[in-house]
């Protein structure tokens, strides 16, 4: 156990009894959503997840530690304050030395699970390769971090802000097994249909677990990337969510928005200009997103 890490009392117990423990990021709460409905969510998140059977630990850096399992005050002073930082992997150290509010992303929030000893993760979408990125080299360290660590996630899919074709390249090359629950195309966050075959289906939670234990058990580390389909009366279509897409990559690119602004920068825009919709159908995918990812972690203890 590190000297940075603050595991609430809660979350200790569970791991200690071997209970199901389930990891949940903050940059979706402080840069993925507008307050109050990040709050709203963040606390329904965790809610589903008990009611599913596990321990929520939603993970964020304050005080100059990573705190692996927030209060709901402490979820409310993520989603309302301004100077939270967007924290991935090269992010930490500076951080946690100069004692700042950070959000984790995917990348961050797994190492960090990783260091407390919990073995699944759930959010809403992960990063990817963006699209132009054979220009910009702009691929999120979500994909390098699954490559390596040994937290399995859970998705509902890649966002088509995202090239998801390069991204499933490169989490083939990576290594990262990719399994799509119950169908056989993979998701694209918005919509349960992308155009590319999932690279793996199963179609249950006890078969998910069984296989990301035999991945680990052979000595294999890295993620399994589970993607779960938005469910069928959210889902937006792709052809709709494309316009908003072509748009916010058009103004991004005419307000020069670089580096770890371009995600928040494209959600943010996609949220406001399809008046709530992509956001009611953001959270209603990961409140999904949590009930499986729980019965997973459940499955696999
Ligand atoms: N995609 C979403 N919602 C999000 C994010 C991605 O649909 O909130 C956040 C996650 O925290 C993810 C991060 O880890 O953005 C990726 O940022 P970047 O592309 O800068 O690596
Ligand atoms: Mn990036």
């Amino acid at each position: 156990m590190n000297e940075f890490l603050v595991i609430h009392p809660e979350v200790e117990q569970a791991l200690k009894e071997g209970k199901a423990v389930v990891a949940l990021e903050s940059t979706i709460i402080s840069h993925g959503m507008p307050y109050p409905k990040n709050v709203e969510t963040a606390l329904a998140v965790e809610q589903m997840v008990r009611v599913n059977g596990a321990i929520p630990a939603t993970i964020a850096i304050m005080d100059g530690k990573c705190m692996v399992g927030l209060s709901s005050e402490q979820i409310e002073l993520f989603g309302k304050a301004n100077n939270v930082w967007k924290v991935s992997i090269r992010d930490i150290a500076y951080v946690i030395s100069k004692k700042l509010y950070g959000a984790t992303t995917v990348a961050a929030t797994m190492r960090i699970a990783s260091m407390a000893g919990i073995k699944i993760f759930v959010t809403g979408g992960i990063g990817g390769v963006h699209r132009g990125a054979e220009k910009s080299m702009d691929i999120s360290a979500d994909l390098t971090e699954m490559g390596t660590t040994n937290v399995a996630v859970v998705s509902a899919g890649v966002k088509s802000i995202l090239d998801i074709g390069l991204t499933l390249e490169y989490l083939e090359t990576l290594g990262i097994s990719v399994v799509t629950i119950g169908q056989d195309e993979f998701p694209s966050f918005y919509s349960s249909k992308s155009g590319f075959k999932s690279p793996l289906r199963l179609d249950n939670p006890s078969e998910i677990a069984d296989m990301v234990k035999t991945k680990w058990a052979l000595g294999l580390n890295g993620s399994v990337l589970i993607a779960n389909p938005v469910p069928a009366d959210k889902e937006v279509q792709p052809e709709q969510i494309e316009k908003f897409i072509k748009e916010a990559l058009a103004e991004a690119d005419k307000q020069n928005i670089h580096g770890k602004n371009v995600t928040p920068f494209l959600l943010k825009y996609i949220a406001d200009h399809t008046a709530g919709e992509s956001l009611d159908t953001n959270i209603a995918l990961i409140l999904n997103n949590a009930t499986i990812g729980a019965r997973i972690a459940k499955a696999m203890m």
